[in-house]
C-alpha cells in the first residue's frame, strides 16, 4: 500500500473510533441519568404533577413538584449505614463558582449514582462545591438603590428546619445567609434538627456553628415532628422581631433579605417571599427564574407557579420592583412578623410531616386581613427535587391528603366539597379530622370567606362558582366529551383538545368551567383556544393552553342552536366521529357536528 493511502485509511479508522467512543459516552451518561432516577417513578399517580420545562421564552419553569415513593426500604436500599453516615464534603477550588454546573467525570458515575439516592440530589456534586461559593447578583439596578437604606428595618431570626439534610447543602444555606445579609439585620440563626439520624449532624454540627460570626443555635427534637411542628419549635425560641424561614438546601443571593424586611417593617401584616430560583438537583447550577410568576394551586390543591396575569402586569407598570400579592406561597421561604405569626394562629399543629401548610397559611393570612407577597428584588435559590427522600410514617397519601382535608374543612367553605368530590383520597380522611379549634380561630379573627378570597385575591382563578357553568361539554351527535389532551395516560399542559368517550365517573379532564366572559377553562389554568380569522388554515384545530385572557380564548354559547362560537373568528366548534381527529373550528353551518351540550355537574 502506498504511504498516502495508508494514512487516509488510518485516519478514517481513527475518525470512526472517535465517533463510536463518543456515542458510547453519551449512551452511558443517558443511561445513568435514567437509572439513577428509576425508582422515582414508582408512584406515578402523584408524580404526574411535576412538570419542569423550558417555556417559549426560554425561561425554566417549574409548574409543581414531585412526590415520589417514600418507602425507606426502597429509598436507601443497597446503601450502607456507613455510607449514609459519612460526611464526604470535599470542596474543590472554583467548582460550581458563580452558580456554574459541576461536571462529574465518568469514572465517578458509579458512586455518584449511589450517593444520589441518599438525598435525591447529586450529593457528590454538592460535596465538591465550597460553602461560600460565589453567585451572580441578579438584582435590577433599581433594586439596589431602592433598598440601600437599612435604617429602621426590623431584625430577623432565620429558622432552618431539617431532617437528614446533607452537610454541604445545609451549611451552604447557613453560610449564604451569613455572607449575603447585612449583619445588622440578622438577630440569629436557628437550626431545628427534626430527629435526624446522621452522625455528622450531631457534634460536628454543634462544633461548626460555634465558630460562625452570627449567633447560631441547633435545637433538636428526639421525635419526628415534621416540618410544621419543627418550624414552630424554632419560632417559639426566636428572639428577632421577624421570623424568616428557609428550607435546608437554599442559597441566598446578595440583597435577598432587605426587600423582605422592608415590606414587613412598613406593615406587619405583610408576609413576604423571595423569588425562588432553581438550583439544579443534578449539577447544582443556579438558574434565575422569571420574576413575574405568582403562586396558586390546582383542583387537587397542589401548589403551582403561574405567569402573572395581564391585569396585574398593567397595574404594576409604574412600580415594577415592588412586592406583589400572590394567591399562595410555595411555603418554605418567607418572612413574617413574629407577633403577627402568633396572633394569627402560627400553624395548624395537627398537620403532619409535610404538605398543605403553605396553603393553610396563605388562605389564613389573606382571609384574615393580611397579604402574601413576592418581592421581585429578592432572589434565593432552592434545590428542586424530583422526589422526596424522607420516610413518611403512616404513608404519604395519608399525611398529605389528611393535611389538605384540614385546609379545605377550615378555610374553603363550599369549595371544600368541590375538593372532596374530586379527591376521593382526601374524602376518605375527611371525617377523621378534628378542626374545631381552627374553626374557632377563624371565628375569633373574624376572617372572610373563601368566595371573597377567590373574587379579590385571585379573580383569574379556574374554580367553579355560582355565576359560571361547571360540567361536561358534550358533542351532541356522538355523545362524547370534550377533554384536555393526554399523553401516555397523563394530562399534558398544551396540546390539541380531545373528544372522547364520556367517563361514567367524574373525570377531571372532562370538566370545564365557562365564565360569563366566555372563557372556557379547566384545571391547571388551561383554556380552550383557537387562532383568530387571520389564520391561513381553513379549519384550525382547537387547543388547550395556558389561559391568557386574549380574544382567541373567548367563546359564546348559542343556547338556541347549541353552538359554541369562537368569538375572534366567528367560527363554530366542530368535531367528527373519528377518535383521532381533534375538534376544530369551521364556518358555522348548522351541521349536527357543531352541536354541543353544556352538561352541568353539581360541585358543592
Ligand atoms: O419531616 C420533615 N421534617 C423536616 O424538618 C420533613 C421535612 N423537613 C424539612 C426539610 O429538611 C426541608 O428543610 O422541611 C424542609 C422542607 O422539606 P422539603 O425540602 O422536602 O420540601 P419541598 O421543598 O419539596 O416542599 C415545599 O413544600 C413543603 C410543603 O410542606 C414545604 O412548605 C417546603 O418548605 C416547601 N419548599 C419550598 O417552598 C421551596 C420552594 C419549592 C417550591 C415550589
Ligand atoms: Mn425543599
Amino acid at each position: 500500500m502506498r504511504p498516502r493511502l495508508r494514512r487516509t485509511r488510518l485516519l478514517t479508522i481513527a475518525f470512526f473510533l472517535v465517533i463510536v467512543i463518543g456515542f458510547f459516552f453519551i449512551w452511558t451518561r443517558n443511561n445513568l441519568t435514567i437509572n439513577d432516577h428509576s425508582d422515582d417513578y414508582v408512584s406515578l399517580r402523584l408524580q404526574k404533577d411535576q412538570k419542569d420545562y423550558i417555556d417559549r421564552k426560554g425561561v425554566h419553569v417549574i409548574v409543581g413538584r414531585f412526590m415520589g415513593d417514600s418507602i425507606d426500604s426502597v429509598n436507601t436500599a443497597n446503601i450502607s449505614k456507613e455510607l449514609i453516615n459519612k460526611n464526604m464534603f470535599d470542596p474543590r477550588p472554583f467548582e460550581g463558582k458563580n452558580g456554574e454546573p459541576v461536571i462529574i467525570p465518568p469514572k465517578d458515575y458509579n458512586q455518584m449514582t449511589q450517593l444520589y439516592r441518599i438525598n435525591r440530589f447529586n450529593l457528590m456534586a454538592s460535596d465538591r462545591i465550597a460553602l461560600n461559593r460565589s453567585l451572580p447578583d441578579f438584582r435590577k439596578r433599581k433594586c439596589i438603590s431602592r433598598y440601600s437604606d437599612l435604617s429602621g428595618l426590623p431584625k430577623t431570626s432565620v429558622i432552618i428546619v431539617f431532617h437528614n439534610e446533607a452537610w454541604s447543602t445545609l451549611l451552604r444555606t447557613v453560610h449564604s445567609v451569613i455572607n449575603r445579609s447585612p449583619r445588622e439585620l440578622l438577630q440569629e440563626i436557628i437550626l431545628v434538627d427534626d430527629d435526624s439520624d446522621r452522625d455528622f449532624l450531631r457534634e460536628p454540627l454543634d462544633e461548626h456553628v460555634k465558630n460562625l460570626s452570627i449567633p447560631t443555635r441547633v435545637l433538636r427534637s428526639r421525635e419526628r415532628l415534621g416540618l410544621i411542628k419543627a418550624r414552630l419549635l424554632g419560632a417559639n425560641e426566636a428572639r428577632g422581631k421577624v421570623l424568616t424561614f428557609l428550607d435546608a438546601h437554599c442559597e441566598c443571593t446578595v440583597g435577598w433579605l432587605e426587600p423582605l424586611l422592608e415590606a414587613i417593617g412598613k406593615n406587619k401584616t405583610r408576609v413576604v417571599s423571595p423569588v425562588i430560583d432553581i438550583i439544579n438537583d443534578d449539577t447544582f447550577s443556579y438558574t434565575k427564574t422569571f420574576e413575574l410568576h405568582w403562586g396558586a394551586f390546582n383542583w387537587e390543591l397542589h401548589f403551582r407557579w403561574l405567569a402573572l396575569t395581564r391585569r396585574l402586569l398593567k397595574e404594576r407598570r409604574d412600580y415594577s420592583i415592588e412586592p406583589f400579592g400572590t394567591p399562595a406561597m410555595a411555603g418554605g421561604l418567607f418572612s413574617m412578623n413574629k407577633d403577627y405569626f402568633f396572633e394569627l394562629g402560627s400553624y395548624d399543629e395537627e398537620m403532619r410531616i409535610w404538605g398543605g401548610e403553605n396553603l393553610e397559611l396563605s388562605f389564613r393570612v389573606w382571609q384574615c386581613g393580611g397579604s402574601i407577597e413576592i418581592a421581585p428584588c429578592s432572589h434565593v435559590g432552592h434545590i428542586f427535587r424530583k422526589s422526596s427522600p424522607y420516610t413518611f410514617p403512616g404513608g404519604i397519601g395519608e399525611i398529605l391528603y389528611g393535611n389538605l382535608a384540614r385546609v379545605a374543612l377550615v378555610w374553603m367553605d363550599d369549595w371544600a366539597n368541590f375538593f372532596f368530590k374530586f379527591n376521593p383520597e382526601a374524602e376518605r380522611l375527611r371525617d377523621k379530622q378534628q378542626v374545631r379549634a381552627r374553626l374557632m380561630l377563624r371565628e375569633k379573627l373574624k376572617c372572610k370567606g373563601f368566595e371573597w378570597y377567590l373574587d379579590n385575591v385571585w379573580p383569574e382563578h379556574f374554580f367553579p362558582k355560582d355565576d359560571r357553568f361547571f360540567g361536561r361539554i358534550i358533542h351532541e351527535p356522538t355523545e362524547r366529551c370534550l377533554m384536555r389532551p393526554i399523553s401516555r395516560g397523563f394530562y399534558i399542559q398544551t396540546g390539541y383538545a380531545v373528544v372522547d368517550v364520556c367517563s361514567p365517573r367524574l373525570l377531571l379532564g372532562q370538566m370545564f368551567v365557562m365564565t360569563k366572559n366566555g372563557i372556557i377553562m379547566t384545571d391547571e389554568s388551561l383554556c380552550l383556544y383557537a387562532p383568530d380569522h387571520e389564520t391561513s388554515q381553513k379549519q384550525p384545530k382547537v387547543k388547550v393552553m395556558a389561559c391568557n385572557d386574549m380574544p382567541t380564548q373567548k367563546w359564546k354559547y348559542d343556547y338556541k342552536n347549541n353552538l359554541l362560537i369562537h368569538t375572534a373568528s366567528g367560527m363554530c366548534l366542530q368535531a367528527t366521529d373519528e377518535f383521532d381527529v381533534p375538534p376544530f373550528i369551521a364556518p358555522c353551518n348548522k351541521n349536527d357536528n357543531q352541536r354541543w351540550l353544556l352538561d352541568t355537574v353539581p360541585w358543592k
